[in-house]
């Protein structure tokens, strides 16, 4: 099922998942499906990858191609082409830095043939994403658009079609991004020695990557055809439930009433349990759960769910199912109604020469190191990741927040709130049955400050559809946490203002986890924290001189000192994940603040380890065997002097007799208990404040804020 949500609070302060109608449970969710095309015995899939041809429209005039239209006949005949890979982002294919930095309409087109025996039946194409927005045409007739990237759309094209012969399909993909588009951008102008050049701006951290960079297929469908399908499912005692709701289309006034089946199977083709109708409840006794990667021998557990619908025509459609629950308490998340504790990271889709385009061999790279860190999720940072990168979180057990495109800072606008709900929905109308994605979250380091964010996000938390979560990187969230369930904050102490004082971090840390939690009663996740590291770079560590930020050893230094502090709110009870930025350095604009892209890596972009990968490994797997009483062994090269967590060894042999469960812990909650004994528990928070508003002048805005705030 997709994202649990959160109806009702019991007594227990345990946020349990009822059932309501699915139109309830997904609010605004965008209407018609967009199913993922599968073949069967109903539906045959054609893909389109491959090499099309290309087009750049002229930057003085950049929509010659529709005025043109170009997409009348061959790309080839309306000026130069060039070859260009499909998946994949136009802007480190081309020869030159025109691809690279190119805004506007760039148009792609290709030839195929449609046998006549898809004359009778409906034929779609279904793009998996087109960044930022897109227009299709197949022999000349407009089949399909649409806008905002990363994420699916798919267009009729029986009309369009010449069946028995070859028909062509043109794309015209639009990258220019204005203060309503998501994320949000502008086109700056210049002065050069050539005169006014315009160029694209946008005030995130990640290269914006262009062009047609997932999958293209055609597939197949009957006249009455399987729309949508939508899974729930829950747990009572050992028997799984799995609530569904089919939907079809196409139906015609001489249309047969059709009938239908839906049926589960194991992951062995044994049917375990069956049903009729368009809506109903699936039980499965001794059900096997879907679990995350080391909770469990037998983590991500998939049955299939087959609707076969028969009328005039019959159509079968099977569709991954894992059951399982999320829920969360004001302190903590639970799947399978068994606290967990979040350990990953905040990822990028990029990689060299490719950009954001989907490519298996990378994929599946990304997903042995995943696992090989230990970590059990990710955050899809920042935007909708692609569905065939899904796939692997869904069969591997690997947990995600999954977020819609959230760079949105400022220019609060009811047109970009629009765009921005569009964008949640479409989301979640793709992700609502994958068992992996556990959060949906909507923005990352929003202006929250500004006035207008107000009336914004309570538009947006109130119509929209349900949500677990907002990403958020100060105390400038307050006024709009209530409205989450879950509390991520980024913070980068160590880095930013203070690199080079490493004393910070732990402190500070401690600060904003506590009072997050304080504020909100509600469990944080810290899902950004990082410095930028040179691989190759080295500065001795702090036991000789001190190491110097950007050094593999200040890395590891400062996540050392920012895992004490996890380890110290974790046993507070209130913690409920870490993910570390990033996984791999990534690409980003050109900025005086990055040295060809973001380095805060743990690999780098060819996804070599830097020194910390190891420390990482070192902690995930140690808080996988303590946390998980996972059975795994500990690494083996687990030589370290840095702290990795209070259950691993600190001892420069790391030999497993020193592995003592959480005594450290132990001693600083009773420590903290002892103080608030003393002082009672508003005199606490106040020193937490005090303290760090005295230690660390950068935060003073902030903190005074957040005085303010807890008075709203
Ligand atoms: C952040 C952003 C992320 C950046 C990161 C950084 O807070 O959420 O997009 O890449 O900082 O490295 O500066």
């Amino acid at each position: 099922m997709g994202n649990p949500i959160v109806i009702s609070r019991d007594v227990t302060g345990l946020h349990k998942v009822f059932l309501y109608s699915f139109s309830q449970i997904f609010g605004d969710i965008s209407p018609g499906g967009i199913l993922y095309p599968r073949e069967s015995e109903s539906r045959e899939v054609r893909s389109l990858d491959g090499v099309w041809n290309f087009r750049l429209s002229p930057m003085d005039e950049p929509t010659q191609g529709l005025t043109q239209q170009w997409y009348q006949q061959e790309l080839r005949k309306t000026g130069d082409i060039v070859p260009m890979p499909v998946p994949a982002s136009y802007n480190d294919i081309g020869p030159n830095v025109t691809f690279r930095t190119f805004w506007g309409l760039a148009w792609y087109d290709r030839t195929f043939f449609a046998p006549s025996s898809w004359k009778d039946q409906r034929v779609w194409v279904r793009f998996g994403s087109v960044c930022y927005a897109a227009q299709v045409w197949v022999n000349g007739k407009e089949v399909a658009s649409h806008e905002i990237g990363h994420l699916p759309f798919s267009g009729e094209i029986s009309q369009a079609l010449n069946y028995g012969g070859n028909n062509v399909i043109t794309v015209a993909v639009n990258n220019t991004p204005d203060q309503t588009t998501v994320p949000q951008g502008r086109i700056n102008s210049v002065k050069t020695s050539d005169g006014i050049k315009h160029v694209l701006y946008f005030n995130f951290d990640f290269f914006q990557y262009s062009g047609i960079d997932r999958p293209v297929y055609l597939y197949t469908t009957p006249r009455v055809y399987i729309d949508d399908i939508s899974v729930m499912t829950d747990i009572e005692n050992d028997t799984g439930v799995v609530n569904f709701n089919v939907s079809i289309l196409g139906l015609s006034e001489d249309s047969e009433e059709p009938s239908i089946a839906v049926n589960l199977y194991d992951r062995d083709g044994q049917v375990v349990a069956e049903s009729t109708g368009a809506e109903g409840v699936l039980r499965v006794p001794d059900a096997n759960l879907w679990w995350p990667y080391i909770m469990h021998p037998k983590p991500a557990y998939l049955y299939t769910l087959e609707v076969i619908v028969n009328g005039n025509e019959s159509d079968v459609y099977r569709h991954p199912v894992g059951i399982r629950t999320v829920s969360w308490t004001n302190t903590s998340l639970l799947i399978n109604n068994h606290p967990f504790y979040l350990r990953g990271f905040g990822r990028h889709e990029d990689s060299d020469i490719r950009g954001k385009g989907v490519d298996y061999s990378l994929i599946t790279k990304d997903y042995n190191l995943i696992k090989w860190f230990g970590a059990n999720g990710y955050r899809t940072s920042h935007y909708p990741y692609a569905e065939e990168i899904l796939d692997f979180s869904d069969r591997q057990g690997i947990m995600g927040l999954s977020l819609v495109d959230d760079h949105i800072s400022s220019g609060f606008s009811d047109e970009l709130l629009n765009n921005h709900k569009t964008s949640l929905s479409e989301l979640i109308r793709r992700d609502k049955n994958r068992p992996s994605v556990i959060m949906w979250s909507i923005a990352n380091e929003a202006d929250t400050d500004e006035d207008d964010a107000v009336p914004y996000f309570k538009a947006y938390f109130l119509k929209g559809p349900s949500y677990a979560n907002w990403t958020v990187t100060s105390m400038l969230l307050g006024r709009q946490a209530q409205f989450l369930d879950v509390i991520c904050i980024n913070e980068y102490y160590g880095w930013g203002s203070t690199v080079g004082i490493q004393e910070v971090v732990k402190h500070q840390v401690m600060v904003d986890v506590t009072s997050w939690h304080q504020l909100h009663n509600k469990p944080v996740v810290v899902s950004e924290y990082g410095t930028d590291t040179m691989a190759g770079y080295h500065s001795v560590g702090r036991f000789q001189l001190p190491s110097s930020g950007g050094s593999e050893e200040y890395q590891m230094e400062v996540m050392s000192q920012q895992f004490e502090a996890f380890d110290e709110a974790h046993s507070e009870g209130y913690l409920a994940g870490e993910m570390i930025w990033n996984f791999a350095d990534f690409m980003t604009d050109q900025r005086t603040k990055r040295v060809n892209g973001n380095r805060k890596g743990m690999l780098t972009r060819t996804r070599q380890p830097k020194a910390s990968a190891h420390l990482l490994r070192w902690r995930y797997h140690s808080l996988a065997r303590k946390l998980d009483n996972a059975t795994i062994a500990r690494p083996a090269d687990s030589d370290t002097h840095f702290y990795v967590s209070s259950w691993f060894a600190r001892s420069p042999q790391g030999a497993d007799s020193s592995f003592h469960p959480a005594r450290d812990c132990e001693r600083n909650t009773q420590e903290r208990q002892r103080r608030k004994g003393e002082e009672g528990e508003q005199d606490f928070e106040r020193s937490v404040i005090k303290y760090s508003f005295d230690s660390c002048k950068i935060r003073r805005v902030k903190i005074i804020r957040h005085v303010k705030l807890r008075q709203v």
